[in-house]
């Protein structure tokens, strides 16, 4: 079984219209999509926002659908001037940027006996660029950089870019990576951008969430008849 996971409905719907036998089961406050896509069987569901809603249903996709690998699909905020919107970047690393316990003497991001950067799945990874050169999409990779704020600042966005060196950020991906982490799941992360984290990103957020929704989400479908 392989796991589909977005943050927002948005983000899923166009997934879950690639899906046959299509079945739909209510856990806690979320629900879970099972079905196929090709020859492969699908279990998607979408969390809702942040790491918390997030760690939830890849912890349920894990331990109740036995998922095997989580490919998480959905948008981004970019913080590399290199991204625009409606560009694709899967994370090769990814951080907690509202993690802080520097307090006690550990880095920004760390958590002891967790750390603070996830390695995303190489094999995923190379499969991402597999697709991408295959059919000629441009893909990049980098940082991305989650945490439980939505990023409309300049000021903040420099900060997460200087301490982070991230890409990109948005508020489930690095949470998905340290459930897959601790229970041994290879995953992959992939967004595609939907405006720059700055004084415009609330209104372009608006615009772009459904058109670069379906860009991440067809990229994803398209690894998944790869797997
Ligand atoms: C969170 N997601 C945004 C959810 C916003 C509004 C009701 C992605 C995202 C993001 N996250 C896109 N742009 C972002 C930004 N600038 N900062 C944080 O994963 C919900």
């Amino acid at each position: 079984m392989i796991g589909i996971m977005g943050a927002m409905t948005e983000e899923i719907e166009p997934i879950l219209e690639y899906m046959d036998d299509l079945k739909t089961e209510q856990i806690g406050q979320n629900r879970y999509h099972t079905g196929t896509i090709g020859k492969k069987a699908v279990a998607a569901a979408y969390s809702r926002i942040g790491k918390v809603n997030a760690a939830v249903t890849a912890s349920v996709l894990i331990e109740r659908f036995g998922i095997e690998k989580l490919l998480f699909s959905g948008v981004a905020g970019a913080i590399n001037k290199r991204l625009h919107i409606g560009d694709l970047i899967y994370a090769s690393t990814l951080v907690q940027h509202d993690v802080d316990i520097t307090a006690f003497g550990h880095p920004l991001g760390f958590i002891p006996e967790t750390g603070d950067f996830f390695a995303s799945d190489q094999a995923l990874n190379a499969i991402a660029e597999e697709v991408a050169l295959k059919l000629k999409i441009p893909l990049g990779s980098g940082v991305i950089a989650t945490g439980d704020q939505f990023i409309a600042d300049e000021k903040k966005k420099r900060w997460i870019a200087e301490k982070y060196k991230a890409d990109a950020v948005e508020m489930e991906g690095a949470a998905v990576a340290c459930v897959c982490n601790a229970f041994n799941v290879p995953f992959f992360v992939l967004r595609a951008i939907s405006d720059a984290a700055d004084m415009d990103a609330e209104f372009n957020f608006d615009a772009f969430l459904k058109s670069s929704a379906a860009i991440s989400a067809d990229f994803v479908i398209n690894m998944v008849e790869m797997l």
